[in-house]
């Protein structure tokens, strides 16, 4: 390992904002934060490669967490790659090589290993080339192409990857059922089989089929009969990343073959603006769920925070319909959500009414990054710095209060500023993956980025794996 590497984090820990060295702030921010990812990836390879997770605050390995290859491995290579950590990057595929995705060490969830050891498997072939990452990716698409074996041609929540079957259980979510659409349809692309795109994108048409209105596409299904099983309406856990594969399928598939996913994002629109957006509080925009019985809770997750970039997203390809506007109205909702902290953390859970301040419900921060992702697309979107800065605040947010010896870690409660009892010995692996990722993306000038200067020509999974558009 390059001595580089190994004074990157103390580096990191000594910069202090007096120190710039003639960088601009914006330079500052960029290698600021890759340092930080150096000094948690380093930790990583040391101390716990191949294994699911690092525990930040032990340095122990978390060896079966997704399945047991090394989740945070793959699902960082992509970020490697970006940062130009290119020597970390050949010395992580060496170790990808090996890895035989035909043996797994537990069932577990088919979205889970879809979206992060597929998702990464592809974005790093994208990225760089490499041919072993591709023909990893498909020993591991044709493992998860079993999972489909169900009478509605669903795939499974979960698959047993020991016994290489599907655990068949009756309950689908829609996210679950409709995020693994761009993965396989890049694999059909990447290897000329049609049957990965064949399998993901019939899920598409039977929900299409099965919605009981215009628009309406419920949380909950049955594997068995493809239908609908609640009135669960929510851009939360369960839905979330299914409305956003709707329009990243149209960008990935180009105007032909993606004109039918559109107009079930734009139907999907019209349901989503009418029911669960609301004005609340302090003249702002707020954006609420219906539960299984239709019934609006006012409640914002930290998963929506997703929900502006998806919009910003949108309203390239549909102009007109006020998506970016929506989008960032929302986002101001959203990025008042972690001032009501007093460390700055965005809590899991906050709920809203028409006369009083919103309120934290739920105290945990997992490291998740849908605030900054959504920072990133509006910050594309509008070259305002005013999303540099607040990405620059989560950042400071984390380091604050989740960096632990090793890494990050997840924080219980982000009300109190006592981090010794607060953080927990976790580190989800999309906080290398994405958190990190969009962060840095924010900070990086074109001239950094040679590969993702035109976004016009890359789609991000709902992991921020970055897929090339090959149309
Ligand atoms: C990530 O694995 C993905 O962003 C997914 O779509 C939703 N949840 C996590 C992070 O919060």
């Amino acid at each position: 390992m390059k001595l580089r590497y190994i004074l990157a984090p103390i580096l990191a820990l000594c910069f202090k904002a007096s120190d710039q060295n003639g960088l601009s702030e914006q330079e500052y921010r960029m290698n600021t934060i890759r340092n930080y990812f150096i000094f948690t990836w380093v930790n990583y390879k040391t101390r716990a490669m191949g294994a699911d997770e690092l525990r930040p605050m032990d340095g122990t390995p978390d060896v079966s967490v997704w399945g047991g290859w090394g989740v945070t491995l793959v699902d960082s290579l992509d970020t490697l790659w970006l940062m130009d950590l290119k020597e970390e990057f050949r010395d992580a595929v060496a170790v990808i090589a090996q890895i035989d995705f035909s043996k797994g060490t537990i069932a577990t969830s088919f979205f889970e290993v879809t979206i992060r050891n597929l998702g990464g498997l592809i974005a790093a072939y994208d990225l760089s080339g490499e041919r072993v990452l591709l023909q990893k990716a498909k020993e591991l698409a044709d493992v998860l192409m079993l999972d489909f074996d169900s009478p509605s041609g669903f795939p499974y929540t979960n698959f047993d990857f020991r016994a290489q079957q599907p655990v068949r259980e009756a309950y689908a979510s829609l996210a679950n059922i409709g995020s693994c659409q761009l993965g396989f349809a890049r694999m059909s692309q990447l290897t000329g089989d049609p049957k990965y795109f064949n399998a993901a994108l019939k899920v598409y048409d039977v929900l299409d089929q099965n919605k009981p209105g215009s628009g309406l596409y419920y949380a909950d299904l049955d594997v068995n009969t493809g239908k609908f099983t609640s009135k669960t309406l929510t851009y939360g856990a369960i839905g979330d990343s299914f409305y956003e594969y709707l329009i990243k399928l149209r960008v990935m598939l180009g105007p032909q073959n993606g004109a039918k996913y559109l107009r079930m994002f734009d139907e999907s629109m019209i349901q989503f603006k009418s029911q669960l957006l609301v004005p609340c509080y302090g003249n702002r925009l707020c954006l609420g769920f219906n539960d299984r019985n239709g019934k609006f809770q006012p409640l914002i997750q930290h998963l929506n925070f997703f929900v502006p970039g998806m919009l910003l997203l949108g309203d390239g390809y549909l102009p007109g319909r006020n998506l970016s506007a929506i989008g960032l109205d929302l986002l101001e909702t959203f990025s008042h959500i972690p001032r009501l902290a007093r460390t700055g953390l965005a809590p899991e859970l906050v709920s809203f009414s028409p006369n009083a301040e919103m309120r934290i419900e739920s105290k945990a921060n997992i490291l998740r990054p849908e605030l900054v992702e959504s920072f990133f697309y509006a910050y594309r979107a509008t070259h305002n710095p005013i999303y540099q800065d607040r990405t620059w605040a989560a950042f400071q947010a984390f380091r604050n209060y989740s960096l632990a010896n090793y890494g990050f870690s997840e924080y219980a409660d982000v009300t109190d500023t006592y981090k010794k009892f607060q953080q927990r010995n976790a580190m989800p692996s999309f906080f290398l993956a994405e958190t990190f990722r969009y962060m840095y993306l924010t900070f990086a000038p074109d001239s950094k980025l040679p590969p993702l200067s035109n976004l016009n020509q890359w789609v991000f999974n709902t992991e921020a794996h970055p897929f090339k558009i090959s149309t």
